[in-house]
């Protein structure tokens, strides 16, 4: 086998979505959904399927596979081949990440010079109890005495234990779906058409004590895929050298899979989004200020005011205040200047909506961070959601219930 050529970087260049709930039945397998994406992200990129020799794949919950990637590499014609390397990644919501940083290293250190990573599930699909059926038994355990519906309950206690230790309120959890709804509204794919008010939130029907329905990531059917690849690869195929995006750092870090079943015997141990973001940042060498765009996973409001104190936008245990007083302040503007005010100058998060109001289909939604982070860096967020002169973003995925936490830095690379 000849040395492998180390690149000297790798780039994102390509990124495919499906619309979201398609309403054709033969579109709605996680499956489907998957190879669709991937198309449209080879489209994106201008290569071909017989250009890939790397492929990893996040599995789905409505059709779940042993070795997903084999599965969908075997389906696709990718195998059998040569010199194709192929993985399965589940560290749960945080899979595109992780699988990014993966994708990152298949490149740099075993020969691979295009990897795609693609999920897609198709939950919405499912009835609401056959999904409540599979989704309770992946975080559940007897020690940890959560009810049905086991996620919701999971991240419930999470906020409860924020609330008693760090005073957030009720409203400033509200505040964060409120505020994501603003953002989806002004994404044409987002599920999430008008915006929620606080008081809507508050009184829509709760499915754990400080949760209600629409605090939950939004139960969806959809495929998300990247490319990423090498800088040798970029040259040999002729495509332009600031193509895409390029991963200047990422970092992981995991907590257990379910929180404890008091809240007395909750402790900052068990998060590890900080310590994730903490290894990016170092290998990028940037640190928060750097930042012009941030891709937070949200599943519930609890993640998002965590996240924005992990990733160090707001001081430990002020998380809520930054979010609510954001959301007030960009109502106002909206209601001064309708056309004219920015959101994103506020606020420049999740401006496709997030988990809780773009679309959530089951592992996917990270990798809707990551397309976003590319549009926003490639200035083709449009003027509804472009970020001024975005020259860096971070990403960040989040598995199980706070168990697994992916985050990676990306750089616009002109
Ligand atoms: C639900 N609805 C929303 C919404 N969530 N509307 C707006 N914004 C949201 N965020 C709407 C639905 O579209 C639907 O309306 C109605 O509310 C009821 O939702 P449902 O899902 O059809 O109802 P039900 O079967 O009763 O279940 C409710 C639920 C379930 C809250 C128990 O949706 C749920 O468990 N959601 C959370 C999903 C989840 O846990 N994802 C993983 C997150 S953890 P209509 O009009 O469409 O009927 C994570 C980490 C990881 O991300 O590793 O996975």
């Amino acid at each position: 086998m000849p040395p492998i050529r180390i690149p000297r970087s790798v780039r994102i260049i390509g990124t495919g979505i499906t619309p979201l709930n398609p309403r054709s039945s033969s579109q709605i397998s996680p499956t489907i959904l998957m190879q669709q994406a991937l198309r449209f992200a080879l489209d994106n990129a201008g290569v071909g399927l017989k250009d890939l020799n790397g492929l990893i794949a996040v599995p789905s919950l409505a059709d779940t596979h042993f070795m997903e990637a084999h599965y969908l590499a075997t389906q696709i014609g990718m195998l059998p081949g040569k010199s194709k390397i192929v993985r399965t990644m589940d560290t749960g919501g945080a899979g595109p990440v992780t699988g990014l940083l993966e994708a990152k290293r298949m490149i740099m250190h075993e020969g691979a010079d295009l990897v795609a990573v693609v999920a897609g599930d198709a939950v919405k699909n499912l009835s609401g109890e056959e999904f409540l059926k599979r989704a309770d038994q992946t975080c559940n355990h007897p020690e940890a005495e959560l009810k049905s519906p086991v996620i919701p309950s999971g991240y419930d206690r999470v906020a409860q234990y924020q609330m008693k230790n760090f005073g957030i309120t009720r409203e400033q959890l509200a505040s964060c779906s409120a505020l994501m709804s603003i953002m989806a509204s002004r994404h044409p794919s987002a599920l999430t058409r008008v915006p929620r008010t606080i008081d809507q939130i508050l009184n829509a029907r709760h499915v754990a004590p400080v949760t209600s329905v629409l605090e939950c990531a939004r139960r969806a059917d959809g495929g998300a895929a990247i490319l990423l690849a090498s800088s040798n690869f970029i040259e040999q195929k002729g495509l332009a050298r600031d193509k895409g995006v390029v991963v200047i750092g990422g970092g992981e870090a995991s907590g257990p899979l379910f929180p404890p079943k008091n809240i007395s015997d909750m402790s900052e141990e068990m998060f590890s989004c900080e310590e994730a973001a903490g290894v990016a940042y170092d290998e990028a060498q940037v640190g928060p200020r750097d930042i012009d765009f941030f891709g937070l996973y949200d599943c519930f409001p609890i993640c998002l005011i965590r996240a924005v104190e992990a990733v160090g936008l707001a001081p430990k245990g002020h998380g809520g205040s930054f979010i609510e007083e954001r959301y007030h302040q960009i109502v106002e503007g909206l209601k001064k200047d309708p056309n004219g005010f920015k959101p994103q100058d506020v606020f420049p998060i999740n401006t496709h909506g997030g988990l809780l109001a773009f679309g959530a289909p089951w592992e996917v939604p990270a990798m809707y961070n990551i397309v976003e982070a590319v549009e926003q860096l490639t200035h083709s967020a449009g003027p509804h959601r472009q970020v001024r002169n975005a020259r860096r973003a971070l990403v960040y995925g989040n598995g199980g219930i706070f168990s697994a936490s992916a985050v990676a830095i990306l750089g616009s690379g002109k």
